[in-house]
């Protein structure tokens, strides 16, 4: 197991979109376990692998509260099948815009199919932050970031922070 690197706005890796998983052997089951590692270490409750640098259909998430047991959630090649028409707003975080929340609509019911770890397909239905929380991870899959959700205004303002601080980064490295 390793802790890996996340990309933090605005690396272009962030804009890519990832690319299925043919077959889920040990390389995957290893990329999901740096995953959980790096997602608990952060601390998130959830994780694409291209935000380890990694453009691969992989999502892990875990949304047990403090006092809970872990929870922990593998979905690989995530798909989103149907949405309600109903809409739920929530503040979202991302750990690639560290620091940084902003209220986000979607569908507040999505279904999703997936594979497991063992390459079984299942689909699942969900609301509430699990809905939230997956359609922000396979957002990331297709490159897409919360704060493209945003205003115009809103986003630009983030992306100009986060870019002066990767230029003052990079000036002091
Ligand atoms: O994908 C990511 O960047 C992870 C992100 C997931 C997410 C959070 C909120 C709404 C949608 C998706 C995070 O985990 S941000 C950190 C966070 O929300 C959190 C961290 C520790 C405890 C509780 C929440
Ligand atoms: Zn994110």
């Amino acid at each position: 197991m390793a802790l890996r690197d996340i990309l933090i706005l605005p690396d272009k890796r962030l804009r890519q979109v990832s690319q299925p998983v043919k077959k889920v052997d040990a390389g995957i089951r290893a990329l999901v376990e740096d995953m959980f590692e790096t997602m608990y270490e952060a601390p998130g409750i959830g994780l694409a692998a291209i935000q380890v640098g990694t453009p691969k259909r992989v999502v892990t998430m875990d949304l047990a509260k403090k006092d809970e047991p872990k929870s922990p959630q593998v979905f690989i090649n995530p798909e989103v099948v149907w949405t309600s028409e109903e809409k739920a707003t929530y503040e979202e975080g991302c750990l690639s815009i560290p620091e940084y929340y902003g209220d986000v609509e979607r569908p507040a019911r999505v279904k999703v199919k997936y594979l497991d770890l063992e390459g079984k397909s299942h689909e699942l239905e969900a609301s509430g932050l699990l809905a939230t929380c997956l359609q922000h991870e396979i957002d990331h899959l297709n490159g897409v970031l919360f704060i493209d959700h945003l205003s115009k205004l809103k986003r630009d303002r983030v992306l100009k922070k986060f870019t002066k601080a990767a230029k003052r980064a990079s000036e002091t490295a």
